[in-house]
């Protein structure tokens, strides 16, 4: 049975914030998406609405229920509560494969005709997605499938709202625009002038290696980092007041200046600011793919370093071009991430990285246009929920 089509379909997400901000922030894009653009009546259960506020400064942590961009926000206290079929939207998605509450598990199975409900999964450039992405599992009685985003046609595709390219493209051409944006940040003009990076990692990363590195060369750089991110090595290098946004220190060709956690939208602006992007987890590594600047990708750990396997399975498809593998990525990938047994020093790495921007932002923005031409997630989950009702 299709989607109703006399009212607007109704979906509900489910987030249980595992760590940071990437499974409330790909929960609350997708969510936004889908309400902005699609017409879907959007709830967003979430368990942590603190770490919903870092990316979200509206975000009332006090609310029990709330209306935030147009989706309904609910803050969801684990497993426990009764729900009647009235309450089951017409899609229902559990993010990560978090458990929904039993009650409303019970409440679906007795709607007629049943929601669709879907696993929405991670992020992985592996093969063996292909034949994951939409199969099915019988739950109480009904049919959950699975929903795997993903860089092929074959997968979900990558979350990108339909205005993202009009929008970066408007901005990335502005240059007062992209000057006030970092201006508020304390960015003077000559930081602007320079190579500029924006860093964002986990705290295993070899940021002082690559700041000394930095300071030791011979081109400017000006390393934008959000509070908190990196803190030693920040700390390090700026001194006692590295925690405050507005702090910066120059020491060499580097300066380092720390920014505050910005909203969601500002995170994508300066992306497309900054010459290269040091990005991390899952959001921010689609965020700067779509930016089309030249990027290096810290993964999330994982035990038996599975991370290292994922690492590979992306570089093998996006360090590529007509000449081959781009060699300075793929060593300065594995080397940021600990993936590489006999990784060379920043001093020699960050150079040869450099040297080739011009030829990694090609291939960043032909990357893009790939990726493009797998539709949206936003787009490809309703048409699958739709075909699959
Ligand atoms: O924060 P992350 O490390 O998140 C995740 C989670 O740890 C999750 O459990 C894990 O499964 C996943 O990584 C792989 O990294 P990520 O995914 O990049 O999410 C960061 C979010 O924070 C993203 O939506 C962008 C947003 N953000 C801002 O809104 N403002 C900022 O200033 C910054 C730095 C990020």
């Amino acid at each position: 049975m299709p989607l109703p089509t006399d009212r607007a379909p109704s979906l509900a997400i489910f987030c249980k914030v595992v760590d940071n901000y990437g499974d409330i922030g790909i929960c609350w894009r997708l969510a936004r998406q889908l309400g902005g653009e699609h017409g879907v009546a959007v709830t967003l259960w979430v368990d942590d609405l603190s770490s919903f506020r870092r990316i979200c400064p509206e975000i009332d942590v006090a609310a029990e229920e709330q209306q935030a961009s147009g989706v309904t926000v609910r803050h969801w206290h684990g497993q426990d509560g009764a729900f009647a079929p009235a309450d089951i939207a017409d899609i229902v998605i559990e993010f990560f494969a978090c458990d929904i509450p039993p009650g409303y598990i019970a409440a679906m199975a007795q709607c007629s005709p049943q929601p669709v409900w879907l696993n929405l999964e991670g992020l992985t450039a592996e093969e063996w997605v292909e034949g994951c992405h939409a199969l099915t599992s019988p739950r109480h009685g009904m049919i959950k499938h699975f929903f795997f985003p993903g860089f092929t046609d074959k997968t979900g595709g990558l979350l990108r709202e339909a205005a993202l390219d009009e929008k970066r493209l408007a901005f990335q051409s502005d240059a007062r625009a992209m000057a006030a944006f970092l201006g508020q940040f304390g960015v003077t003009a000559a930081e602007m002038r320079a190579v500029k990076v924006s860093l964002f990692c986990y705290p295993s990363a070899p940021v002082a290696e690559l700041f000394a590195a930095w300071q030791a060369g011979s081109e400017p750089i000006t390393c934008l980092v959000p509070e908190g991110v990196a803190f030693d090595a920040v700390q390090a290098f700026i001194g006692d007041d590295a925690a405050l946004p507005g702090a910066a220190r120059t020491r060499g060709a580097l300066t380092v200046r720390v920014l505050p956690f910005v909203p969601q939208d500002d995170y994508d602006r300066l992306l497309w600011a900054c010459d290269v992007n040091l990005v991390r987890g899952e959001d921010s590594f689609v965020r700067a793919q779509w930016a089309g600047q030249p990027f290096l990708w810290h993964i999330y750990l994982q035990d038996e370093n599975l991370h290292h396997v994922k690492l590979r399975a992306f570089l093998q498809r996006y360090a590529v071009d007509a000449d081959g593998a781009i060699d300075s990525l793929v060593q300065a990938a594995l080397a940021w991430n600990g993936a590489s047994a006999n990784a060379l020093p920043w001093a020699r790495l960050w150079p040869a990285l450099q040297a080739d921007l011009p030829r990694i932002r090609a291939r960043a923005q032909a990357w893009q246009r790939q990726m493009q031409a797998h539709g949206d997630l936003a787009s490809n989950l309703l048409a699958f929920a739709g075909a699959t009702r």
